[in-house]
């Protein structure tokens, strides 16, 4: 399974200009993933200044036309910009999306802080079994695995009964982006659970293998990475999905059709009859 994370809430249109921030932006880019091997799409949005925001209304919008444009996995992201208040977060559910991102604790972030009370974790938790939504849980840290066994044995499964992680590696204050702290994180996973892996900035590609090698699913886009190689900025999220899934080929696991994907994840099918 192949994740595209195209925009972020972190990096400003002008540090890098081929960012998707504008709803046009963002479903070409999808698009042009889907094309070439992703299945996911794990969606941050902006507003008509490029600024991250959580409005409902264009989460929506976002939503509707991703679905009627492609067939990806649509993943809110309730982690947002570090600045975002719990509540906004919250409301991102009323969107209505496929799956969502919950962020399993609290982690240092660069020289902010993400904050994510166990109270809010619960309540996010609760919230998308509610609404039939699937969560995809975010690990920034070690600890955060010790969180979601709590989580999950105080609270029960998540919608559709599959648990899938994400390792987000590579932080500044979160865990490193290297082999041994990807074989810990595997060893902490709850049984039967499936995970995918991202390591940010120059942690990318060391992450990206270890994960193949781990029998892992990958996560890449320019929410986590802005330079292909050293001194090259990334073109845009084609460039970082089509190495992601010419690497998969070579481990001989190539990336996942997305009807499997839904099925493996549990995903509730949402997407409007289309005309053939
Ligand atoms: N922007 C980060 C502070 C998520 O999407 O759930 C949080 C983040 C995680 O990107
Ligand atoms: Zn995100």
């Amino acid at each position: 399974m192949i994740t595209v994370a195209p925009t972020g809430a972190e990096t400003a249109k002008a540090d890098a200009p081929t960012l998707p921030v504008t709803l046009d932006e963002l479903v070409r880019a999808s698009r042009a993933c889907a094309e070439i091997g992703a299945s996911v799409v794990h969606v941050h949005i902006r507003d008509d200044d490029a600024r991250p925001t959580l409005d409902l209304g264009r989460l929506r919008d976002t939503v509707a036309a991703l679905r009627e444009s492609t067939d990806l996995v649509v993943q809110l992201s309730t982690g947002g910009a570090v600045t975002d208040p719990e509540a906004d977060r919250l409301r991102v559910l009323d969107a209505q999306p496929d799956a969502a991102s919950c962020t399993m604790g609290t982690v240092n972030f660069g020289a902010d802080v993400f904050l994510n009370r166990w109270e809010f974790v619960v309540e996010l938790h609760r919230r998308m079994r509610e609404r039939e939504i699937v969560p995809e849980y975010e690990i920034f840290d070690l600890g955060h695995l010790a969180a979601l066994h709590r989580l999950l044995d105080k609270h029960g499964p998540p919608y559709g009964g599959h648990v899938h992680c994400d390792l987000v590696m590579g932080v500044p204050g979160g865990m490193p982006g290297t082999v041994q702290a990807l074989t810990a994180a595997v060893q902490m996973l709850p049984a039967g659970a499936t995970f995918s892996a991202t390591g940010v900035g120059r942690t990318t590609l060391p992450v990206m293998l270890a994960s193949l090698s781990a029998g892992g699913h990958l996560r890449v886009g320019m929410e986590d990475t802005l330079t292909y190689g050293p001194g090259e900025p990334v073109r845009d999220n084609a460039q970082l999905v089509a190495r992601a899934a010419g690497l998969a080929r070579i481990a001989q696991r190539p990336p996942a059709p997305v009807e499997d994907v839904r099925g493996l994840l549990g995903i509730r099918d949402r997407r409007p009859a289309r005309a053939t």
